[in-house]
This record gives structure tokens, C-alpha cells and sequence, in this order.
């Protein structure tokens, strides 16, 4: 198709309400929506298959910038396509997502048009962009979820699931590690329904690529397995069109779209220059690009007539077809397929079925135990039984981290047999992520799962998600010198803080077995939160809960597991995961020597510290002072449970390679050393 004078006044629109907004902001990237806007215009009017009506509903291609600096360029498209506002209840009231207003009040307090794309915060964005590279990762994801999808709920007359996704993405996002675990991922499982642009402007915020990126894109792709086509001008619809085509028609791989652009397309002084990316283009010119867009020169967030109109005559009409097709589609699939069509929409609202809860076991007492990878790996595979939408795998570790889920019919998730609930990452923990990001944005629920040391190549992911408050799980194993012998590489210390002092993310690290089960009935509750389930790899004892008290306590994130008797508590041992056992070990030390102490199972410090004051105040007696927390992590933050005269029992520096009972004792994660530091922390007292 050619450019008709509507389109061309759709695409000026768009890249003069970017550099509006940009230099109202007086901060942000006006550069690359002037350039893009015409390949994002071609996509999003003739191909996308997006209604801006309901901008959530299950089958609608997806959109992801993944230069999410280039944010102007998609609240330009969702304001002019009229996309609007979801609530938090998923309705749709009639409101637009993003006003003009918001597009004036680009990059200030609550407008909708936040610095870089925020899922959640406004409808229409897909995933929330601006570390490059995720975008394009998680797009990744929610190809592998439309697969998922189309195996588990298309039948026959009833393609319930087919939707495409494209992620646009520049240098930066080529550059970045993430993309190419991404790219050679989707490759590899021949994701069809996948396309990334990629904006080949050569410029970077350093200047030109040449500085630092020589890659032959081109043949790095065809080497993952993927279709590669290019576009030499942005501006060239017809290219496009055709570029698009190729992509919607290729089978057995994904399609890389290498679009050739000027950064700041039109500004005289600036055009292909890094110049036009950071900052605005100043008044002058400004002037000058609208005019030779052939745009009134003093004109400011102009919506010309018709534009509107344009878009609501093409992606607007088109998704509005599409939409009603499906929603009539779905309503006799209800008839036909009742139970999937009821499994369709409890997944789509973050629901779980009736009585997933009784498929969750207990364990009974044992003092030789188990590893609480070993519990996760029953509760696991007992939960997923229950819950056909969990699906996950692991970064090369599942035979380690026990996440394999082994009931019949699980199945592995393969090209061409996309129906299978085993997920392969290979060794790409960070696209994992990233693609765990995508699941759950698409509303499979997913888990991952890996050695607890390598969370770090994961974090920018689990942040994001975070962010998003999605409710991705994670599974980290391994999880302290526990480890033994892989020594000092193989046993994180930090991580456990540094997972906590991720806002919005749950960590629990349960004691026992019967924690094991209780933290998996937390996690499937969560809708909203991304949680990380720690877990060791060597066996704890089962407590007897007969003696102790329920772990059904874990969901309030810490209770008292073992009190003093005789009288109020005179000094308080708080652990989690593996060491809580050995505070029962002390404490019945203790008891002995006639020492009252009580035992705090903390696994959760997010949730416990969401309790009210009085709970909180009952499990941790303000008046008692004398206090030792243990934990085979960092000390670093213990104080907030243990005050600033408490004793913290935990890692200072990194550990060794060397037999667990040796590591143990070398680093005093011993009952003779948990009393003592109780007895030192009651002789302070008096
Ligand atoms: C992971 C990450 N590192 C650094 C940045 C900061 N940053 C924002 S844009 C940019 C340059 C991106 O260049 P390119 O993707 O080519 O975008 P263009 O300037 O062409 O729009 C950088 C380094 C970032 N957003 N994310
Ligand atoms: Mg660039």
C-alpha cells in the first residue's frame, strides 16, 4: 500500500506530539519516535490486530517497545488510536488511557506518560521497557504463552489462541547480553509468531555505533535460526508492509525486520546525530522539523482532524472486528468446551480452580528430613496437577533444583510441540526471566528456577517484574554455604538481602518440609507480587508438629514455633530455611541448662513485616531484648528484628569449599554456638 496524504498525517502527528511533549518535559528522547513513527504507524493501522476498545482482550497481538526511551512514540499511538483505560477490576469504562493532557504532562507526577512505558500504570503497554533488552526478552515470553495458549485451548472450529508479538527494539537492545539469550531461544523453538524490528540507526547515546558495535546483525540472526529481512527507509510504508507480510507468513521461525532510519527524521541540525536522542530539540528547531514535515510552525500538540478518524477507519475498525469475532467465538466454545472455556477464564483473571488447595501435602515428622528442594519438587508437581496453567522449568537446573514436573502428561515444551509444561531455558538465566516476564504478563503463571547464586544474572528481570507486580515464581535452590564443596563461586551470601530489598518482591525461605507446603499455598494465592522460594539442597529435619507449633504460621511471614515454658521468654532465636532446626536444637539446649527461650520461624520477612503491630509485637515481645537471629546469609539488615544490642549469627564474608559439617562449624552455624550467643546476649541483659 502507499502513503496516502492521511497516513502521512497520521506519522507527522505522532512524531510532533513527541517533540511537543519532550520539550514541554524539557527532558526525554524526541529523536527516535521521529524516526519510527512511521514504521510503528504501518504496523499499528494495517497489521496489528489490537482493539482499542478493549485493550486486554486474550487473543489481541501484542506491542512491545523495547527502547523504551522511545516512550513518546507509544503514548502518541495509544492517544490517537483512542486505546482505553482498564481498571484493576479489568472493565473498561470509557475513559482514554492516555489524554492529551497526560501527553502535556509528559515525565511529571501521575500522568500517564511516565518517563519509560509502565505496564499497569497505563493501558496499552504491554510490559514495562527502559533497561534495553527487555523488552524484546519478554516479548519472547509472550510468544512461548500464545503457543501455550493455541496447544492447550484451540480444538477443532475454535482457534481460541494465535495471537502475534512484536517487540521494536534499537543498538542498545542488540547490544545487550539479554537479547541475544532471547534471540537464540526463540530460534530455537521456531517461535513464528514472532518479529522484532530493529530501529538500525546507528546511533547510541555515546554517538555513532561505530564506537562500539560492529555486528553483522544480519547474519547473527540467520545464525540463531531466524528470518531476516530488512527495510532501507523507515519511511518507505510499501517496504514495510511488505517487511510485515514476510513476517505474518513465515513458519518454523522468528522474523528480524532491520529497518535502516535517521534519528530525529527531519530535524535539520540535529537528523542522525545523538544529538537527538537525549534532550529536547529546542524551539528553533522544532520550527524548523514541522516545517519541513509541512506543519503549522507554531502549532503545539496538534491533533489535526481526521487523524483520529484515520486510526479509528484502520486498527480501530479492524480490532473491533477481530474482538467481536472472538468474543462470539468464545461464547460457544462455553457450549462446546465448557471446562476449558471456565480454565480460559479463571487464568485470564488470575484465578485458581475450586479446590486446588487439597492437592497441597504434608509430610510427617522425620528427623533425618528432607532438602527442601525435595519437598518443593512434591508440592510442586502435586499443585501443578491441580492447576493445568502452571507451567515453568528451570535454567538448565532442574535436576537439581527438583522442578521437573514428572506426572503423565506434563510433557516438554519443544518446537512444534508446544504443548508440554516442562520449559527448557538452557543456561540464560536473565532471558529466563525476562521470558517468565512475558508468561506471566500473557496470564500462563509461571516458575523458574535456578541456584540462588545466579538470581544476579536474573535480577534485571526480577526487578522489572516486580515493577509490573506480576506474580512470576521463582524457585532458588542451593540456596547458602549449605552448598559444600562447590565452595565460594556456588554459596550466595548477599543475595537473599539483596532479593529483599527488592520492593514489591515476597522471598520465603521455609524451614521445614511442612513450610515447604505452606509457602507453595502463599505463593498460588499471590496475584500481584513476584515471589522467590529459597530452598536447600541438603535435608532438614521435618519438625513434629505435634510438639511445635503449625507451619500453616508461615503465612504471616514469621510466628512462634517453639516457646519457653515455665514462664515469658528471656531470649529470642529467630532463623530461617535450614537454620531454624538448628535453633530448636539450641533451644532445647537451653531449656536444659533451665534458659527460657523461644524459637521465631521467620521465613518471610515481606510478609511477616505487613502483619499488624500487635501480631508482630506477640511474636517478637518488644520488652525482650536479649535476641540472636541465624541465618547462613548476610547479617546485614538482621537488626531490624534483633536491635541494635542483638546478636546477628550469619556470613561475613564468602565461604569455602569444603564438607557441610566443616563449613558449619568453621562458620559457627552450630547449637553449641547458638546458645552461647543467647547466654552472652542475657549476660548484656543483666
Ligand atoms: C540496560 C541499559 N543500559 C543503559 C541504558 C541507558 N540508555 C538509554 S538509551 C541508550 C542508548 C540506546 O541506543 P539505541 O538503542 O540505539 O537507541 P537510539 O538512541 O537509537 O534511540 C542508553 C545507553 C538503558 N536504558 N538500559
Ligand atoms: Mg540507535
Amino acid at each position: 500500500m502507499a502513503t496516502t496524504d492521511s497516513d502521512q498525517l497520521c506519522i507527522n502527528t505522532i512524531r510532533t506530539l513527541a517533540m511537543d511533549a519532550v520539550q514541554q518535559a524539557n527532558s526525554g528522547h524526541p529523536g527516535t519516535p521521529m524516526a519510527m513513527a512511521p514504521v510503528a504507524y504501518a504496523l499499528w493501522q494495517r497489521h496489528l490486530r489490537f482493539d482499542p476498545n478493549d485493550p486486554i482482550w486474550p487473543n489481541r497481538d501484542r506491542f512491545v517497545l523495547s527502547m523504551g526511551h522511545a516512550s513518546m512514540l507509544l503514548y502518541s499511538l495509544l492517544h490517537l488510536a483512542g486505546v482505553k483505560a482498564v481498571n484493576p477490576k479489568y472493565e473498561t469504562l470509557g475513559d482514554l488511557s492516555v489524554t492529551l493532557d497526560d501527553i502535556k504532562r509528559f515525565r511529571q507526577l501521575d500522568s500517564k506518560c511516565p518517563g519509560h512505558p509502565e505496564y499497569r500504570w497505563t493501558s496499552g503497554i504491554e510490559t514495562t521497557t527502559g533497561p534495553l533488552g527487555q523488552g524484546v526478552a519478554t516479548s519472547v515470553g509472550m510468544a512461548i504463552a500464545s503457543k501455550w495458549m493455541a496447544a492447550r485451548f484451540n480444538r477443532p472450529g475454535f482457534p481460541m489462541f494465535g495471537f502475534d508479538v512484536y517487540a521494536m527494539a534499537g543498538d542498545g537492545c542488540m547490544m545487550e547480553g539479554i537479547s541475544q539469550e532471547a534471540a537464540s531461544l526463540a530460534g530455537h523453538l521456531k517461535l513464528d509468531n514472532l518479529c522484532w524490528i530493529y530501529d538500525n540507526n546507528r546511533i547510541t547515546i555515546e554517538g555513532h555505533t561505530t564506537l562500539a558495535f560492529s555486528d553483522d546483525v544480519a547474519t547473527r540472526f540467520i545464525g540463531y535460526g531466524w528470518n531476516v529481512t530488512r527495510v532501507g527507509d523507515a519511511n518507505d510504508l510499501a517496504m514495510l508492509d511488505r517487511a510485515f507480510e514476510t513476517a505474518k507468513a513465515a513458519t518454523d521461525r522468528p522474523t528480524l525486520i532491520i529497518v535502516d532510519s535517521h534519528i530525529g527524521y527531519g530535524a535539520p541540525h540535529k537528523q542522525d546525530s545523538h544529538a537527538a536522542h537525549g534532550e529536547p530539540l529546542g524551539e528553533e528547531e522544532i520550527r524548523l522539523s514541522k516545517r519541513f514535515y509541512g506543519w503549522p510552525e507554531d502549532a503545539k500538540f496538534l491533533v489535526p482532524d481526521g487523524v483520529r478518524e484515520c486510526f479509528a477507519q484502520g486498527l480501530g475498525a479492524r480490532g473491533a472486528r477481530l474482538r467481536a469475532e472472538w468474543v462470539a467465538l468464545f461464547e460457544s466454545y462455553k457450549a462446546a468446551h465448557p471446562a476449558l472455556a471456565d480454565e480460559l477464564y479463571r487464568m485470564q483473571h488470575r484465578q485458581l480452580p475450586d479446590g486446588w488447595e487439597k492437592a497441597i501435602p504434608s509430610f510427617p515428622a522425620d528427623a533425618k528430613g528432607l532438602a527442601g528442594r525435595d519437598a518443593s519438587a512434591k508440592v510442586l508437581n502435586a499443585v501443578a496437577q491441580a492447576v493445568p496453567w502452571l507451567i515453568g522449568g528451570s535454567a538448565d537446573l532442574a535436576p537439581s533444583t527438583k522442578t521437573r514436573l514428572t506426572f503423565d502428561g506434563a510433557g516438554d515444551f519443544e518446537a512444534g510441540s508446544y504443548g508440554g509444561r516442562n520449559l527448557h531455558f538452557g543456561i540464560r538465566e536473565h532471558a529466563m526471566g525476562a521470558v517468565l516476564n512475558g508468561l506471566s504478563l500473557s496470564k500462563v503463571r509461571p516458575f523458574g528456577s535456578g541456584f540462588l547464586i545466579f538470581s544476579d544474572y536474573g535480577r534485571a528481570a526480577i526487578r522489572l517484574g516486580a515493577i509490573m507486580e506480576i506474580p512470576v515464581i521463582y524457585v532458588f535452590t542451593h540456596d547458602s554455604i549449605g552448598v559444600g564443596e562447590d565452595g565460594p563461586t556456588h554459596q550466595p551470601v548477599e543475595h537473599l538481602l539483596s532479593l529483599r530489598a527488592i520492593p514489591g518482591l515476597v522471598t520465603i525461605r521455609p524451614g521445614d518440609a511442612n513450610e515447604v507446603a505452606e509457602a507453595w499455598r502463599v505463593i498460588m494465592q499471590s496475584r500481584h507480587e513476584p515471589v522467590c522460594l529459597i530452598l536447600s539442597r541438603q535435608a532438614l529435619p521435618t519438625l513434629d508438629r505435634a510438639r511445635y507449633a503449625a507451619a500453616s504460621g508461615l503465612a504471616r511471614g514469621g510466628y512462634v514455633l517453639a516457646d519457653a515454658t515455665g514462664g515469658a521468654p528471656e531470649v529470642l532465636l529467630i532463623a530461617t530455611g535450614s537454620e531454624v532446626a538448628l535453633c530448636v536444637a539450641a533451644h532445647e539446649l537451653l531449656a536444659k541448662e533451665g534458659v527460657r527461650s523461644r524459637v521465631v520461624s521467620l521465613p518471610s520477612w515481606e510478609l511477616f513485616d505487613r502483619q499488624e503491630q500487635a501480631y508482630k509485637d506477640a511474636v517478637l515481645p518488644p520488652s525482650v531484648r536479649a535476641r540472636v537471629s541465624v541465618e547462613q546469609g548476610s547479617t546485614l539488615g538482621w537488626e531490624r528484628y534483633v536491635g541494635h544490642t542483638g546478636r546477628t549469627i550469619g556470613m561475613r564474608t564468602f565461604g569455602a569449599s569444603a564438607p557441610l559439617k566443616e563449613l558449619q562449624k568453621k562458620f559457627g552455624f552450630e547449637p553449641g554456638n547458638v546458645v552461647s550467643a543467647a547466654r552472652e546476649q542475657l549476660a548484656k541483659r543483666d
